[in-house]
């Protein structure tokens, strides 16, 4: 037995090793994930789950999204950690529900339940609760809800809408691709021209855009909107080829004309070799694929961007042939910004029907943890486009990419 003093000692160096060790299992155990910590915190969740529908005023990303006035270009550690003003956006109707859940549970695992960006999905009808309910809860950010005005998915009055029932009639005969929809042509026009002044849109620099059934196969494992806004890029890309003709035959004398209109527009050093094979004669119908975009809103609202949307739409094409907003956006970033403002993102692995893009390179694929045939890889088939876009950026193609042609 050991005397009253000693005891004391014992009992105070058991009490000081406990303690300690308490402290230590308290702060090395599993931290929470911050989504989980974000979600359970009274606040955010009322955001989310009260998140608006049609109306522009209650829109509560302010709290979410930073602005970086600070950030140098190209300068790593300026922002380091810190998000970009930036969204997810999706255009989708109610039908679209599963197809959409899929697509935002590929994203949020390999990228977004590390970052909790915001997503915006937009429908030219209201979203219903249960579109709501799956999406939200889904979505590691703030989701917000968002209708069309009825004036951005309508027939302009200059067009003849009789006339364009007629092209839809014959395109449909002539089995062209979606040539007999008119909610595809409202659709594309939409994507063209409106969703980046959606309300909903207008507090955030930079979206990305995603449609439903797509897959990410790697883990992407940098912030692709801080790389956007460090480099100074405004339009990216994983995947491109050539437009189908008979959905687009006057788009490039309609580009023409704006061209020559807007010459103040074009810029110096612009990607005219990626669009065209004889100095803009003529158009060769390589496109970036839009399903997939990360981009700067702020250049799509943007004077240029605006004058060549309204050139474009009062020609009339987006009804009377069947222009994608694919051949539309691309056109604009290849004639309106500098060649090294389009990047393409050979790390983001991506699948939409029916093309895939899987990262060339295998230690890159290893590290990424990517799930992704690379003989499926379209970037360096005949098809695509992206072969020409490394020529005309004097890029090298990346080691392995003769195994992928
Ligand atoms: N709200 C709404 N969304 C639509 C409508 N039509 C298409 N969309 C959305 O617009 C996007 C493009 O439509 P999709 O049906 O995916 O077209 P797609 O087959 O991928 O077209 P391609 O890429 O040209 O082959 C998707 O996000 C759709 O959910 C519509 O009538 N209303
Ligand atoms: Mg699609």
């Amino acid at each position: 037995m050991s005397s009253g003093p000693v005891r004391y000692v014992r009992y105070l160096l058991f009490a000081a090793v406990g303690l300690a060790l308490f402290f230590f299992v308290s702060r090395s155990a599993l931290p929470i994930p911050e989504t989980i910590g974000s979600k359970l915190n009274p606040s955010n969740y009322k955001d989310t789950s009260t998140s608006t529908s049609s109306s522009s005023s209650s829109h509560g990303n302010a709290a979410t999204s930073k602005e970086h006035t600070n950030g140098v270009p190209g300068n790593g550690s300026a922002l380091q950690g810190e998000r970009v003003n930036a969204t997810f956006v999706t255009l989708a109707r109610n039908s679209d529900v599963w197809d959409i859940a899929k697509s935002i549970r590929s994203v949020e695992d390999r990228f977004n339940r590390n970052y909790h960006y915001d997503w915006v999905f937009l429908n030219d009808k209201e979203f219903d609760d249960n579109f709501k309910k799956i999406t939200t809860a889904l979505v590691s950010g703030n989701t917000h809800y968002g209708v069309i005005p009825k004036e951005h998915w309508s027939y302009p009055e200059w067009i003849d809408q009789d006339k364009a029932a007629k092209v839809r009639e014959d395109m449909g005969q002539k089995k062209i691709i979606y040539g007999d929809s008119e909610s595809y042509r409202h659709m594309c026009r939409y994507e063209s021209g409106f969703f980046f002044r959606h309300p909903l849109m207008l507090n955030y620099e930079y979206y990305w855009r995603v449609e439903p059934s797509i897959e990410l196969f790697c883990d992407i494992s940098f912030d692709p909107f801080r790389f956007m806004k460090e480099n100074d890029k405004k339009y990216s890309f994983v995947l491109s080829l050539y437009e189908y003709f008979d959905t687009i035959p006057t788009l490039w004398d309609s580009v023409k004309k704006f061209m020559s209109n807007h010459p103040e527009h074009i810029a110096k050093g612009n990607s005219m070799g990626f669009l065209s094979d004889d100095g803009g004669k003529t158009y060769n119908k390589c496109h970036f694929w839009s399903n997939f975009e990360i981009g700067h809103l702020e250049w799509l609202r943007s004077k240029e961007y605006l004058d060549y949307f309204e050139s474009l739409d009062h020609d009339g094409g987006f009804f009377y042939e069947r222009w994608g907003d694919a051949p539309v956006h691309s056109i604009a970033a290849g004639l309106l910004l500098k060649k090294e403002q389009i990047h393409f993102f050979n790390e983001i692995a991506y699948y939409h029907i029916p093309f895939t893009h899987c990262p060339t390179g295998e230690q890159l694929r290893l590290d990424l943890k990517c799930h992704c045939n690379p003989s499926e890889n379209f970037d360096w088939k005949g098809y695509s486009c992206t072969s020409r876009f490394f020529h005309v950026n004097d890029m090298k193609k990346p080691a392995g990419y003769e195994d992928e042609s």
